[in-house]
């Protein structure tokens, strides 16, 4: 492990000494590559060393959606917990307090948010100090990852646990990159563009494809994408999560700070220890969850709007939705009844394969 850690450090010094210019370009992108290779290798250790070092912490994915507390040492994960779940989970002054990952649930509007408390992570955690790989594997599997900061202390926080997260391949807010990369058996690299590149070149995209063995292929870009974004194609495994950064503690900070704070973008300023705007960052959560939920109806009777069915926006289809229910519905299937804005009338016939919006109101009708 600790060569791979060096491996990992020549190349991150290396970066560093490296002048960015054109004439570098290529250079700097094949050292990237190198370093995305030398960080998986980190992720899935060969047979022989400590267990799994890829592994999260062992806790049952529950309910409709997860969300992971990320963040620094004390700056207030645990309080954060409790007060939304009313779970408990050791709150002190002291650094590392929270040793595990602790679930606490949030009932809102209908659907059950599994919310985990991890350990404190520390610089330098994706390249395997502390727990820090493991607080970062869980954080892979959630929904929505909150980034905790504690608004007196400075905002470069923010840009180290990033890194951190990046480092393991979660990338935040982002969508995958538009562009195509496909392996053949002959003709080299092809390199087509739609717009003007300014990062990417064919001898850059050579010497990345290089580091992976490989000598044909067609790389076609729709938008000026980055040498990082090519290697996360070639890699693949990534993670793309919705963030919000919540920053803690403004009852420590002043008016005139806290205005400064609430310009920037999928950020939500809380006080954990005094509740203030809990609703706020639960709304946003909410938000960024992209949840739907659909109201179903017994064949003669009211819908249920108590208990909805709740199922991702990307994944709303009435088969979704059977799905969600029970794993042999659709077998049974033989069309819907639908209420709501995904239909024009009330109620209107569809199939497996129509989209839901958020409270339509469905009843299956099953074949004899
Ligand atoms: N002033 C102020 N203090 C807070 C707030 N929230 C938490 N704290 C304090 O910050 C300290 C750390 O809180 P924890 O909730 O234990 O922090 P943590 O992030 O879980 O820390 P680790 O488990 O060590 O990673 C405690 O002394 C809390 O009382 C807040 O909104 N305002
Ligand atoms: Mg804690």
């Amino acid at each position: 492990m600790a060569t791979v850690m060096q491996k990992i450090k020549d190349i991150e010094d290396e970066m560093a000494r490296t002048q960015k210019n054109k004439a570098t370009a290529h250079h700097l992108g094949l050292l990237k590559a190198k370093l995305a290779k030398l960080r998986r290798e980190l992720l899935t250790p060969t047979s022989k060393g400590g267990g799994g070092a890829g592994e999260g912490f062992d806790v049952t994915k529950s309910g409709d959606a997860r969300v992971g507390l990320v963040g620094f040492p004390s700056v207030g994960k645990s309080t954060l917990l409790n007060k939304l779940t009313g779970t408990f989970s050791e709150v002190a002054a002291y650094e590392f307090t929270t040793l595990t990952c602790i679930p606490g649930v949030i009932m809102y509007k209908g659907a059950k948010i599994q919310l985990l408390d991890l350990p404190g992570i520390i610089e330098g955690a994706k390249d395997g100090k502390g727990r820090g790989r493991q607080v970062i594997s869980t954080a892979r599997t959630c929904n929505v990852i909150l980034i905790v900061l504690d608004a007196i202390k400075p905002i470069t926080h923010k840009r180290l646990i990033e890194k951190e997260l990046e480092g393991f391949g979660i990338r935040l807010n982002k969508t995958p990159p538009n562009l195509t990369f496909r392996k053949k058996d002959k003709g080299g690299i092809n390199f087509t563009s739609t717009v003007t590149n300014t990062h990417l070149d064919l001898e850059t995209v050579k010497a990345i494809c290089s580091e992976y063995r490989i000598h044909n292929a067609d790389v076609s870009l729709r938008y000026d994408a980055t040498a990082d974004d090519l290697i996360d194609v070639i890699e693949g495994s990534r993670i793309y999560t919705p963030c919000i950064y919540v920053v803690n503690k403004i009852d420590q900070i002043t008016l005139e700070e806290l205005e400064i704070l609430d310009k920037l973008p999928h950020y939500c300023p809380i006080s954990a220890h005094l509740e203030w705007n809990l609703d706020g960052l639960l709304e946003k959560v909410w938000e960024y969850l992209d949840l739907v939920r659909i109201y179903t109806k017994p064949k003669g009777l009211n819908p249920d709007y108590e208990d909805p069915v709740i199922v991702s926006s990307k994944k709303k289809t009435v088969e979704d939705f059977c799905n969600r229910i029970h794993k042999d519905m659709v077998k049974q299937f033989k069309y819907a009844l639908v209420w709501g804005s995904s239909v024009k009338h009330k109620p209107q016939r569809v199939g497996k394969e129509h989209e839901l919006e958020d409270e339509d109101v469905v009843q299956i009708i099953k074949k004899i």
